[in-house]
């Protein structure tokens, strides 16, 4: 309904149109028109709306997260060849996940807003409107579904690597969150659809906390956002950077079996390697020591009684 919206604004030049003419025209109430240009004010949409005359369109905002922006000269294989953008959604996972079947490898799905973003273990996340970067990829790679855990770290690599060139000073806290200052700046959630033998399907869910300035309560101890740490850059940079770096590092694992590149950022960029680390499993935390990330992508781990161990998934705290 909003680019309906933009679009009748838009037709109509640079004269106003009053709301009563584009709930008309619309075929939805005024009370909805200005609900809606209120959202379309909150993306960065410069609207200027005059009493008795109606609305106009002065600017669009420069950095949605639409085909066009991201795609512009990118140069790419297969990842994005087609975006969805939206401007809400309940959750782009689950939205790629029921489309997924039908659609090309490589395809992203973009929101500006999540109302039920999720976490692992159907934790909440929360995806306010225009204020990061809230995304779905959907995959076909032809490998067996126990390798499809590296998919993980390939987009954790690929998401430190691109906020690293945009001058971004940001680590990988194993196996999912990309941290600044011991703050959590972004998630990643994969999920898989698969046969025995065969993956039907991968979504692979990414976060990014961009512009927020005030966090809810829950998680404002937590989380932090780019611009709360003075990285004021556009979604679109991030995005395009982000693109390019996982087709890159995604290819040489699918087409190559090759590990290391990969691998190599995750230990480089790594938040716990040398460190104590809280091992979280259950109701249980266990204090270890971290050593290194196997060839595997796994955490190897010193344990208490001075054993070494090999963790394969879950959460860690630092
Ligand atoms: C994650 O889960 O970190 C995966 C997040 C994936 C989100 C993306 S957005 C696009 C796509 N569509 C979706 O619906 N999801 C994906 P986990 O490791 O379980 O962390 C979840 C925990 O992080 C929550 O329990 C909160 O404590 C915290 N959290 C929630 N929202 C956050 C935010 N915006 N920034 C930082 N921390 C947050």
């Amino acid at each position: 309904m909003r680019e309906k919206i933009i679009e009748t604004i838009l037709n109509n030049q640079d004269e106003f149109i009053s709301g009563e003419e584009l709930s008309k025209q619309l075929g939805i109430s005024r009370a909805a028109v200005w609900k809606h240009i209120k959202v379309l004010k909150e993306q960065g949409y410069n609207i200027e709306s005059v009493n008795k005359k109606g609305y106009k369109l002065v600017k669009k905002p420069d950095d949605l997260l639409t085909y066009n922006n991201i795609c512009h000269e990118l140069d790419t294989n297969f990842m994005g060849r087609k975006i969805e953008h939206f401007d809400t959604i309940c959750s782009t996972n689950d939205y790629a996940k029921s489309i997924a079947s039908e659609s090309l490898d490589g395809t992203i799905i973009i929101s500006e807003e999540q109302t039920k973003g999720k976490g692992r273990l159907g934790r909440q996340w929360h995806s306010k409107i225009s204020e990061g970067i809230w995304m779905s990829a959907i995959l076909k790679p032809n490998i067996s579904p126990y390798k499809a855990p590296f998919i993980t770290l390939i987009a954790g690599a690929s998401i430190v690597s691109a906020l690293n060139k945009l001058g971004v000073n940001s680590q990988i806290k194993w196996p999912n969150d990309i941290i600044i200052n011991n703050k959590k700046v972004a998630g990643i959630l994969t999920e898989l659809s698969a046969e025995i033998e065969r993956i039907n399907y991968i979504v692979l869910g990414i976060g990014i906390n961009v512009k927020t300035m005030e966090f809810s309560q829950e998680i404002s101890e937590i989380a932090t956002s780019l611009y709360k740490e003075n990285y004021r850059i556009s979604r679109v940079d991030i995005v395009r950077s982000i693109i390019v770096e996982f087709e890159r590092l995604y290819l040489d694992y699918i087409n190559k079996g090759l590990k290391e590149s990969t691998l190599k950022i995750c230990r480089e960029y790594s938040a716990i390697i040398g460190k104590e680390i809280y091992i979280l499993q259950g109701d249980s935390k266990e204090l270890v020591k971290c050593i290194d990330i196997n060839d595997q992508g796994n955490l190897v781990i010193k344990d208490n009684s001075d054993k070494t161990r090999e963790i394969m998934s879950g959460e860690v705290s630092i």
